[in-house]
Order: structure tokens, then C-alpha cells, then sequence
């Protein structure tokens, strides 16, 4: 079946720490502009409403910081995605920190509550950590763990309030009582800065971590290959893109957490136009260029944005 690409922008950056996630898109945009590209003409675009204003309005709960607007933002983000797959569109975010992925998943889950879900994680971090574990409170370092809805409580180090536990018990609960996601079906791509929690997790579920050493080892087409086997029971698949797993210096510091080490241009254009031949991948989704703080100008979203050009039209070919 053709699929048929739905943007959708997400300016969110309640989930993370460091301020300007939530001009990614736009960033996405000017780049676009300057390359004189029809991409943002080529696809219907929503723009799904924010919650950013509550940024300007003190905290109260520190191991999940600003979760019940995270969770508002949630209900939002969910039910686009899902509009999105029932209009029988391929839905695309172009989205802010990387809290929000959950809520993509559990979009997707709604549309295909009996289908078992495979994520194709490629990030620099492992997004495993709850609110018991985390030791920023970032929900941005969550996401995983919201849509697998697992505490890791054997790894607790934090003490966490009533009010947090309650709204982290509804963010989980998001698309419905069953966890919208096993462990067993994620894969992880570029994956090198965790916390002990996250190893154990990681552990525990024996979940799969093609670190930069084997992507370069094996070369991109083994490891797409290997990916698609250990989902090989999946019926979907969601890709999830963070940005931050390829290589600040090559690239840029342009987005929220750098970690060096990271995937080359090369190899992640590669990875990713390879990974959306699969026709199992029903919705994609990039995160986490931080234009504010980018070293190099605007060259993360420039970046970032020839690799969805590429992507885009993979996924309608
Ligand atoms: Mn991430």
C-alpha cells in the first residue's frame, strides 16, 4: 500500500531540560527555505497545540518535571497520531524533546490497539529512566519506560511524591491499561551514554544495542538486517530519530544532551533511508534539534533536514 505522508509539528519542550527544543521545527523550516525546498509544500502539515507556556511557571514535582502538562500534551499528540493513521496517512513528526515519543506510540496503539508494536530507537540515550529513577527529572529521558510502563522500582533512587506518582500512574495509562509496548520489541541504534538503571533494564530484557563500533563494524545494510530479524514478530514498526545519536563534533552541538562517539552522516542517512523501505515502519519521527544551542549556526537542522528530505520520500516511493 502507498503510503502517504501527514506532517505533523510539535513545538512541546515541557520534557526537556535545556530551553529550544521547541524551535525545532521552525529551524526545520528556515533550512528548508534557504535550500529552497518544496518539503514543507509537498505535505499536508498540523500543527499540534503546545503547552510550552507553563515553562514560565515554577515546578512542583522534581523527579517528573511539569508531567501533568506533559500529560495534556499527550492527550494531544496521541490523538493526531492516531487521526492521522485513521485518514490513512503515514504520520510524520517533526517534534521538540524527545518526552513525546510516548505519546506517538500510544497514537499509534490507539489506531492498532491488537498489533504488536516494534520501535526502532536511534539516540544517544537509552530513554528507560521513571520518575524513581531519573536523575535529572526530565521526562525527555522517559519516554521508553512510559510506553513499556515500567517503574524499574528495583532500581529506585529517588523518592517520589504522591502527586508525581499519580500523574506518572495517568501518563502511562495513555492508549490504554496494557503497556503499549514489550522491551523485548525495541531495538536501539547509536545508544552510548545510560545511567545503571537503564543497563539493568537493558539487562534484564536482553534489549539490543547496536552501539557506533558495530554500525561502523558490521556496516549499516547488516545491521538494518539483524534489526528487522529481532522484530521479525512485529506487525509495525515506529521509528524514532534522535538526533543526538549522530556525532556532535562532525555534525553540530545543536540539540539538547551531545554525547560524542557518535554515528556518522553517512552511515545514518544510510540507516535510515534503508530502515523506512520496510513497510512495516507506519510513522517516523525526529527530535531534539536544539537551534539555541547550536555551535555552527543553523547546520543541526540543516542537517536534520536533508536527512527527512531523503527519508520523506522513501517512505512515498
Ligand atoms: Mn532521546
Amino acid at each position: 500500500m502507498k503510503r502517504v505522508i501527514e506532517l505533523l509539528e510539535i513545538t512541546s519542550e515541557l520534557g526537556a531540560g535545556t530551553r529550544g527544543a521547541g524551535l525545532g521545527v521552525g529551524a526545520l523550516k528556515v533550512a528548508a527555505l534557504n535550500k529552497k525546498s518544496d518539503f514543507f509544500a509537498r505535505y499536508p502539515s498540523i500543527t499540534v497545540r503546545d503547552f510550552n507556556e507553563y515553562l514560565f511557571q515554577d515546578y512542583t514535582t522534581k523527579h517528573a518535571i511539569r508531567i501533568e502538562h506533559i500529560l495534556h500534551e499527550f492527550v494531544q499528540i496521541s490523538g493526531s497520531v492516531c487521526s492521522s493513521l485513521e485518514r490513512g496517512s503515514f504520520p510524520f513528526l517533526l517534534s521538540g524533546d524527545h518526552s513525546t515519543a510516548a505519546a506517538t506510540i500510544a497514537g499509534i496503539k490507539k489506531y492498532y490497539p491488537t498489533s504488536k508494536l516494534g520501535v526502532i530507537w536511534v539516540d544517544a540515550h537509552a530513554d528507560f529512566h521513571s520518575p524513581y529513577t531519573s536523575p535529572s527529572g526530565n521526562v525527555h529521558g522517559m519516554p521508553l519506560a512510559i510506553a513499556a510502563q515500567m517503574d524499574n522500582l528495583e532500581q529506585k533512587v529517588n523518592d517520589v511524591s504522591d502527586e508525581t506518582a499519580e500523574y506518572w500512574r495517568k501518563l502511562k495509562a495513555i492508549g490504554g491499561k496494557e503497556p503499549n509496548i514489550s522491551p523485548n520489541d525495541i531495538v536501539y541504534i547509536g545508544v552510548r551514554d545510560t545511567e545503571a538503571p537503564e543497563d539493568y533494564i537493558i539487562d534484564k530484557y536482553g534489549v539490543k544495542n547496536f552501539k557506533v563500533d558495530e554500525v561502523k563494524e558490521k556496516g549499516v545494510d547488516k545491521v538494518v538486517e539483524e534489526t528487522f530479524n529481532i522484530l521479525d514478530d512485529c506487525d509495525i514498526i515506529y521509528v524514532s530519530f534522535d538526533v543526538d545519536s549522530m556525532d556532535p563534533e562532525e555534525i553540530s552541538r545543536g540539540t539538547g544532551t551531545p554525547v560524542k562517539n557518535g554515528l556518522s552522516l553517512v552511515d545514518t542517512k544510510h540507516l535510515l533511508n534503508t530502515i523506512v523501505k520496510n513497510e512495516k515502519v507506519c510513522c517516523f519521527e525526529i527530535v531534539e534539534i536544539n537551534p539555541c544551542l547550536d555551535d555552527k549556526i543553523n547546520k543541526m537542522a540543516e542537517t536534520a533536514f536533508d536527512i527527512i528530505d531523503e527519508v520523506s520520500k522513501i517512505v512515498e516511493h
